[in-house]
């Protein structure tokens, strides 16, 4: 057996946590023969409850579960990680302004950041959960400086995943004959879920997803709405927010990098170099591909209608002023 992968997971008490520790312990992730050894951080409040968390994952009787380390300090959890799944954060409370969840949550990943850069291997992977996700993310990275830029990511695979089943749903095919939908942004309301270059397979034949619908209005109006109201629709249904499918969105992104997607396209928040326009320095949304050398491609080439364009740039604006409040509690 090969040495174990080191794994973080922040926020290790909470909802999304207990779906998501399970199946990477399970081999849902690195593969039913990769050893892992995962790391649980939460704040020191919750320490009893992730004690139940420790219990459980022992009474799983997992065979590929090297050792499990429950922590509330940041200089043991981050300590040789090959992997940093940064679900944790502050979580927007009532009559919170979103300023204030920013202010919060900057404290949070600075000082993560100032972790991760002093005790992680240096070819760690790091992906922000824990919302506002890019901007957090933009956070971390500028305080692990001696972390590759291209490690850091954030997640949008949820909204992705999302996107492909409202497509599969309305053709009444299986969400595996649904490819290439792309979420661009920010993971948030202005996210834009875009169908202009997803294909599909319907009766053993591929064709552009527009082509298939056949209803321009759905495709520009309802869908798009959907997708990115589809978080706020879970939490009025289940006065929850999204946990298993979050979870399973997150093993999607890692086994993704770890592995590589072929010829598939997924969609991921990376650092922008400036690729179809975004400003370089924003943890933006893109269709990507990954090799088996885990470096991430942005898909070239892609034609852009003014639809589109308008879309980006408002997810774009919406992100700068993110940073740019954050950044601004940083200097301050
Ligand atoms: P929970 O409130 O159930 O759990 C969060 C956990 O984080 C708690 O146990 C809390 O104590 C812990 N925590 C807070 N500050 C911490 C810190 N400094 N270090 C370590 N742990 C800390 O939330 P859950 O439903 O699990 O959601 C977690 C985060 O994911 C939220 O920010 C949520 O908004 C975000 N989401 C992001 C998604 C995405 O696609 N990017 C989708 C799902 C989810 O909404």
């Amino acid at each position: 057996m090969s040495e174990p992968v080191k794994v973080l997971v922040t926020g290790a008490a909470g909802q999304i946590a207990y779906s998501l520790l399970y199946s990477i312990a399970k081999g849902d992730v690195f593969g039913e023969k990769q050893p892992i050894s995962l790391v649980l951080l939460d704040i020191e409040p919750m320490m009893a409850v992730l004690d139940g968390v420790v219990m459980e994952l022992q009474d799983c009787a997992l065979p590929l579960l090297a050792d499990v380390i429950p922590t509330a300090d940041e200089a043991v959890a981050f300590k040789d990680i090959d992997v940093a799944l940064l679900v944790g954060a502050q979580p927007r409370r009532q009559g919170m302004e979103r300023k204030d969840l920013l202010k919060a949550n900057v404290k949070i990943f600075k000082s993560q950041g100032a972790a991760l850069d002093a005790h992680a291997k240096k070819t760690v992977k790091v992906v922000v959960v824990g919302n506002p996700a890019n901007t957090n993310a933009l956070v971390i990275a500028q305080f692990a400086p001696s972390i590759p830029k291209e490690n850091f990511s954030c997640l949008t695979r949820l909204d992705q995943n999302r996107a492909q089943a409202q497509v599969a749903t309305k053709l009444g095919i299986s969400n595996e004959n649904v490819q290439r939908t792309i979420i661009w942004g920010n993971h948030s309301s202005t996210q834009f879920p875009d169908l202009a270059h997803a294909v599909v397979h319907v009766n053993g034949k591929l064709m552009p997803a527009q082509e298939a619908i056949k209803d321009d209005n759905w495709v520009k109006d309802e869908f798009i709405k959907t997708v990115q109201t589809r978080g706020g629709a879970v939490i009025q249904a289940r006065k929850l927010s999204s946990a298993m499918s979050a979870a399973k969105a997150i093993c999607d992104h890692v086994r993704d990098w770890w592995f590589g997607t072929g010829e598939r396209w997924v969609s991921m928040g990376i650092i922008s170099k400036g690729d179809y326009g975004i400003k370089e320095g924003l943890m933006y949304s893109f269709p990507v591909q990954i090799g088996t050398d885990r470096v991430v491609q942005v898909v070239p080439g892609l034609t852009i209608s003014n639809f589109a364009r308008e879309k980006m740039d408002a997810t774009q604006a919406e992100l700068i002023e993110e940073k740019d409040c954050a950044f601004s509690f940083l200097e301050a």
